[in-house]
């Protein structure tokens, strides 16, 4: 068990141990989730995104500096959306955020494998054990592929996305989804060829939407825009936090019926593997006498009187 009064300090091992329970222990989670919650949705959360090798680690392993000299109290969790295929990708943000951590900046890489949801469920209770912890901003690295970027937003009270000159990233090869979730659009990597380009045709395109979302350009290499990155930031957390509660009504919501339907879900599970109209009707199924449709309709009837 986590000694709680050893994650309050924010000492590392309880932090790292409590993280990995809420990962892979359902019922070791919940018990953790009961003791710390009230004390918990009090942080600002950052998620950054962006096609894979933008240098969104680079990136903020110079943010979270810049931020920890702003007086914040800076953490990250890395979606790591390719250590099941190769193992090396954890590795490699480690390395590449390695600078960071010895400014008492925790840092620790979310396994992306699972269910769909799960992931978020971690990430959701890993951000609380930061909270708990202490740790205010919390960033969250993922790179933006498939749905993560979109489930990024729905975590994030401040959502950033990370592009660059040299992936070819025209504003015609961006994704819808990309162009409709940041508070922030970066054109990373300046010091490369084509930077302007990008710039004026994320600012035009992007940056003159309805939302007005702020346009920069940063480059890692140079250590460029930084600075001014973080201090953005930190002036963003003051006015997100004006609003946090509205969103986290609306987002508790969303996670109380999840969790809810969820339960419903595996006991049916249960029910249905001894369930006598069940198994009168997968028998008509299996005779063609019924098709699946018809035959759900019966069983759900059945169950729900
Ligand atoms: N020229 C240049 N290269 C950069 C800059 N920032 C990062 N890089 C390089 O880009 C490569 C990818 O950087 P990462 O920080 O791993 O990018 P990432 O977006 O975190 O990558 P994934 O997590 O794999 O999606 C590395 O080789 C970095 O050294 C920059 O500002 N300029
Ligand atoms: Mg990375």
């Amino acid at each position: 068990m986590v000694l709680l009064s050893d994650l309050k300090k924010g000492k590392r091992g309880a932090i790292a141990k409590a993280i990995t329970i809420i990962e892979n222990d359902k019922p070791g989670a919940k018990k953790i989730l009961k003791k710390i919650f009230r004390e918990t949705g009090t942080s600002i959360v950052i998620g950054i995104t962006g096609p894979a090798g933008g240098g969104k680690s680079s990136l903020i392993n110079k943010t979270v500096i810049a931020l920890r000299k702003l007086h914040t109290k800076p953490a990250v969790l890395a979606v790591d959306p390719t250590s099941h295929i190769t193992g090396g990708a954890i590795l490699g943000d480690r390395v590449r955020m390695s600078e960071s951590t010895d400014f008492g900046i925790y840092i620790r890489s979310i396994a992306s494998r699972g269910a769909t949801g799960a992931v978020s469920r971690s990430l959701r209770n890993s951000v609380r054990i930061l909270e708990y912890a202490g740790f205010n901003p919390i960033i969250i690295e993922s790179v933006g592929a498939g749905q993560t970027e979109v489930e990024i937003s729905k975590i994030a009270d401040i959502t950033v996305v990370v592009f660059n000159p040299n992936t070819g990233d025209s504003i015609q090869t961006i994704k819808a989804g990309l162009t409709e979730i940041g508070d922030i659009y970066l054109v990373n990597k300046s010091d490369l060829d084509g930077t302007n380009q990008l710039f004026d045709a994320v600012r035009d395109f992007i940056g003159s939407s309805e939302r007005n979302p702020i346009v920069l350009k940063t480059s890692v290499k140079r250590n460029s825009g930084i600075i001014q990155f973080a201090k953005i930031l930190k002036e963003m957390m003051a006015s997100k936090k004006k609003s946090k509660k509205e969103r986290d009504k609306e987002r508790l919501e969303t996670e109380l019926k999840e969790i809810v339907l969820n339960n419903f879900k595996e006991k049916m599970d249960e029910m249905l593997d001894s369930d006598k109209t069940f198994s009168k009707y997968l028998k008509k199924l299996l005779a063609k006498d019924i098709d699946p449709y018809a035959a759900a309709d019966k069983i759900s009837k059945s169950l729900i009187k």
